[in-house]
């Protein structure tokens, strides 16, 4: 009997299973008689493991292979016909070579196992923004996540009818062989291809492959826009809510920012956070000449290490109840879970995230091969658990973006906040972006990586083009977000932060609603406006309005520094790179003397 009523779905679904052989094919249909029998399933082969019911409702554990445990960039490949399309950033490999070399991989692949189907949306069924795929993968493991991640269902095959219009992934765990894993797209067919990996980021399909590399590929095709940012929405005590959306590289507090808890001095004002998206946004222009966006995903795929009640309780409290943790610490005492910055409290009795028994008193912050958990260990857990979800998160509209905000990890160069010139400007801004690399992911403190728009990893096509739709997006915007740049991490002599971040970084969200609202003045400098230090709300804080200057203070001679890095780096992008972008890079040379 044929799978679904789409032939589209059935021819394609029928080659790859002629090509991997699984035992079965299931369709995921999304019930929850069927994933709970899914679960059952994964915790009698031990692929998951139970945790406590009573303290974590519905929750779980789950330890990849140990040499898979992170995204492999090096491993990632766009295909398309042209290498140029794919460009210098990405690496690329000709289509038909790879759908061969893979061909091979994945032959025979699911033999003895079960293949499953997994219809999926991303956005709300029906959204004007939404986009179907399908997933098929041998592993319960990656089911239940997408179950979390996206929406998932039949309801989805009625949406999609008998287009072909869908996006085709298929994902086999193989042999977790490093030296064969690859995550490949062929934008140009709308499939994507992973293979002899398990970890979240490579095989959950429609996160990073389809809601950022394919969709930026079609984005730019139809007019739209796919990016890596956060989206937040700030409500004044009159009900009035404003919303922006934040794009920073990794390990640069996205997820706290999507979720922060307001400081004392606006909540008493009646003031309230709102999170709609902490990774991912696709934004199209709205009858009323704005910028709409969404969050595709359904839940949040976050890192737990660092993630305690000072740092994110929204975020804690979201993983709570019906997750799935990846890689953590299992505490044996009372089958719970634990991660490094937690708590104070490592469990005496546990097991790693390798599944070896944890010593916790030879744990050593330097060495990272004593933490109990993985430093990139994760939480999967429903938007609906997150506390501070916007009510708009389903509204197939989206919400209006008032500013769009670009940042990364900046000891000295960047200022705490500044504002674009305008559109063109902030295109520049954003595709200058860059963040330190630490000692503690590299051993090279101070490397600088660009990483523009945080779109480095995730641009399905080349970065001077994907510029170039920035640009031509900007012409299509009548009434445009206003662009700025923040930076939490500047820090003093001794190598301390100087703003406190977190909930705090409100207070400059504030001042850029403020700017956009007209309500604020700003002061000039070579890069763009900053505020007026007094502008920037302290109350409550531990700092003075001049620590406030010196964290707006723009060095003209690091900044000159940086001119030749920006070249240096468009240039390695290619021939592609727009005009407009040099000519930006001209102004900021003459305006920088
Ligand atoms: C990332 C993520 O790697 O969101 O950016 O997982
Ligand atoms: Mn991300």
């Amino acid at each position: 009997m044929a799978l679904t009523t789409n032939k589209y779905v059935n021819e394609w679904v029928d080659e790859m299973a002629a090509m991997t052989k699984p035992d079965k094919i299931v369709l995921i249909d999304g019930s929850k008689e069927q994933i709970d029998a899914l679960r059952d399933e994964a915790c009698s082969t031990g692929e998951i493991i139970k945790l406590n019911q009573e303290l974590l409702p519905d929750c779980y554990l789950h330890r990849t292979a140990v040499n898979d445990v992170a995204r492999v960039e090096g491993r990632t490949f766009i295909c398309t016909s042209k290498k140029e399309d794919a460009g210098n950033i990405n690496n690329w490999m000709d289509p038909k070579e790879c759908y061969a070399k893979l061909t091979k991989l994945y032959t025979g692949s699911m033999k003895g196992r079960t293949m499953y189907v997994i219809p999926y949306s991303m956005s709300a069924v029906g959204s004007p923004f939404a986009k179907y795929g399908i997933e098929l993968t041998d592993s319960i493991y990656v089911v239940l996540n997408m179950v979390i991640m996206t929406r998932v269902g039949l309801d989805v095959l009625k949406a999609l009818g008998d287009d072909a219009g869908f996006i085709k992934g298929l994902h086999a765990k193989a042999d977790l062989d490093e030296e064969n894993r690859y995550i490949v797209h062929f934008p140009e067919d709308n499939t994507i291809w992973s293979v002899n990996s398990g970890y979240g980021g490579n095989v959950l399909l429609g996160k990073k492959c389809f809601a950022l590399r394919i969709a930026s590929y079609l984005g730019r095709k139809e007019g739209w826009m796919a990016e890596h940012m956060l989206i937040l929405g700030i409500e004044a005590p009159n009900g009035e809510v404003k919303y922006v959306t934040g794009a920073f590289p990794s390990a640069c507090g996205k997820t706290n920012l999507a979720m922060l808890i307001p400081p004392e001095i606006y909540k008493k004002k009646g003031y309230k956070a709102w999170c709609v998206g902490d990774d991912i946004a696709w934004l199209r222009v709205g009858d009323d000449g704005r910028l709409w966006a969404v969050n595709p995903e359904n839940g949040f795929f976050g890192v737990a290490p660092g993630t305690n009640e000072q740092s994110n309780p929204n975020a804690l409290h979201t993983c709570m109840k019906n997750t799935i943790f990846t890689n953590v610490v299992h505490n044996l005492d009372n089958d719970t879970v634990w991660w490094e910055g937690l708590d104070k409290n490592p469990p005496a009795n546990a097991i790693d995230w390798k599944g070896n028994k944890w010593d916790y008193t030879k744990y050593d912050k330097k060495d990272k091969s004593t933490c109990g958990a993985h430093p990139n260990s994760r939480f999967t857990a429903s938007a609906a658990n997150c506390p501070c979800l916007s009510s708009e998160f389903n509204n197939p509209a989206g919400v209006p973006i008032s500013a769009i905000i670009f940042g990364g990890r900046r000891a000295k160069t960047a200022p705490l906040v500044y504002q674009a010139r305008n559109w063109q400007h902030g295109v520049f801004v954003g595709s200058i972006m860059a963040s330190e690399t630490t000692a503690a992911a590299t051993g090279a403190v101070g490397g600088v990586r660009r990483d523009p728009m945080a779109m480095r990893p995730f641009t399905g096509y080349d970065m001077g083009d994907y510029f170039g739709h920035w640009l031509a997006m900007g012409k299509k915007i009548s009434n445009p977000p206003m662009i700025f740049n923040v930076n939490w991490f500047r820090t003093d002599d001794e190598g301390h932060f100087i703003w406190p971040g977190f909930g705090d970084n409100m207070r400059v969200v504030m001042w850029i609603l403020a700017r956009c609202a007209g309500e604020v003045d700003a002061v000039e400098t070579p890069i763009g406006f900053v505020p007026k230090a007094e502008d920037i709300e302290i109350d409550g804080l531990d700092i003075t309005v001049d620590t406030v200057r010196d964290l707006l203070d723009v060095d003209a001679a690091l900044w000159k520094e940086e001119l030749a890095g920006i070249d240096e780096f468009y240039k390695q992008i290619g021939d592609r790179v727009p005009k407009e972008l040099y000519d930006e890079l001209d102004a900021l040379k003459a305006r920088l003397g």
